[in-house]
């Protein structure tokens, strides 16, 4: 265990009282006074997660100007952002980008790729895969296209399918089919993700990945409640290798837009039913964006919730929202070297977990 004798602070403190564990109380003692213990003894019984990682933002911003400007309305992750959480043991990143930009609307999404906006795309995920890590790319869209639902699984499955052929060989990309759907039923977004897995495989990508979203913005707390839970039992994937993605913050309205968590056991509450039912359907779970503030509870909830779900053994990945180098003070940016995330979320609540 490593001494921290200058961070003996109240948040440490408070951390180290909210994590449930099995030790004894002599060893409850002296972790008021250390960092996180490895994850082997702070949470007991927890399978280690195969993907875990950051959201790596930039490229979707700007989306009220389509195409607009790289470098004025959006960006792409700068590589060296992604060198230093591979350097943290970090194995996963998600890249949105804008469904707009990709398939101009002159064209549609079954149209022409835009050279220059695919060019870039396909250069970070090779920088990501060059350094041995794994790459989601999703279109941040939530299902709405040209301010349009998307509605036609055929226009979908053969966007999938052109995306897909062009990563076919890279067995480190994962298709993450579209950032969370909502305001649309769960049966018609299921109907769609069924789509994009027929897309991807039609493309020859048999191997990777697939993750699929659900409406109510993928959350994994409303996950039953939504109608997910019973429309996303059915998928098929010939391949059998897809997970589902949902997403969780911990704010009061879970929305992600508040640096103040609820409780420190708010995370393990609010994914306590989603873990259930991954279990009971023997489906596999990815948490595909959680964000909090810096503070204890939410140190504390972060940790507590990324426990319970490697206890569960239901959940294979997870991703901070969000790295990325335009987030200047957001409060839950992890981009190095000093977004808010960096100094206590990293080593606190997500390092022990890798
Ligand atoms: C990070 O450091 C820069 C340069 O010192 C500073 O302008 C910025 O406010 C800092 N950001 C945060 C989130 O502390
Ligand atoms: C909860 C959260 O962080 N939402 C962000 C999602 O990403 C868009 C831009 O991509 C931001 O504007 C949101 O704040």
């Amino acid at each position: 265990m490593k001494c921290l004798s200058v961070l003996v602070t109240s948040t440490l403190v408070a951390f180290a009282a909210a994590v449930p564990t099995a030790s004894s109380t002599s060893a409850s003692k002296t972790r008021t006074v250390t960092a996180p213990e490895p994850l082997a003894s702070t949470c007991s019984n927890a399978h280690k997660f195969t993907y875990f990682g950051v959201n790596e933002s930039g490229a979707e911003f700007g989306n009220q100007n389509i195409p607009g400007t790289l470098g004025k309305d959006y960006i792409w992750p700068a590589p060296s952002s992604i060198d230093y959480f591979v350097s943290q043991g970090m194995n996963f990143f998600r890249v949105p980008f804008q469904l707009e930009r990709l398939t101009p609307p002159a064209t549609g999404i079954t149209g022409a790729f835009n050279s220059a906006y695919f060019q870039s795309l396909s250069d970070t995920v090779n920088y990501i895969t060059g350094k041995g890590a794994f790459v989601a790319i999703e279109p941040h869209n939530f299902l709405i296209y040209n301010k349009a639902t998307l509605s036609d699984p055929n226009a979908f499955q053969t966007f999938w399918k052109n995306l897909a052929s062009r990563f076919a060989s890279n067995s480190h990309v994962i298709f993450d089919l579209m950032n969370e759907p909502h305001d649309v039923a769960a049966t018609q977004v299921a109907a769609m993700m069924q789509a994009g897995i027929n897309g991807v495989r039609a493309a020859g990508a048999t191997s990777q990945l697939i993750l699929v979203e659900g409406t109510s913005w993928t959350g994994a707390w409303t996950w039953i409640s939504s109608g997910n839970g019973d429309a996303f039992k059915s998928l098929k994937d010939p391949n059998n290798n897809f997970a589902i993605q949902m997403h969780q913050y911990l704010d009061s309205d879970g929305s992600g837009t508040s640096p103040t968590c609820v409780s420190s056991t708010i995370g393990r509450e609010r994914l306590a039913a989603a873990t259930t039912w991954l279990q009971q359907n023997n489906l596999r779970g990815f948490l595909g964006e959680i964000g909090t503030g810096s503070n204890a509870d939410c140190i504390a909830a972060v940790f507590d919730g990324l426990c319970s779900m490697a206890q569960s053994g239901a959940w294979i990945g997870v991703s901070w929202w969000a790295a990325g180098p335009w987030w200047a003070d957001y409060y839950q940016s992890i981009e190095p070297p000093n977004g808010t995330a960096i100094s206590q979320i990293l080593p606190q609540a997500l390092k022990p977990f890798l």
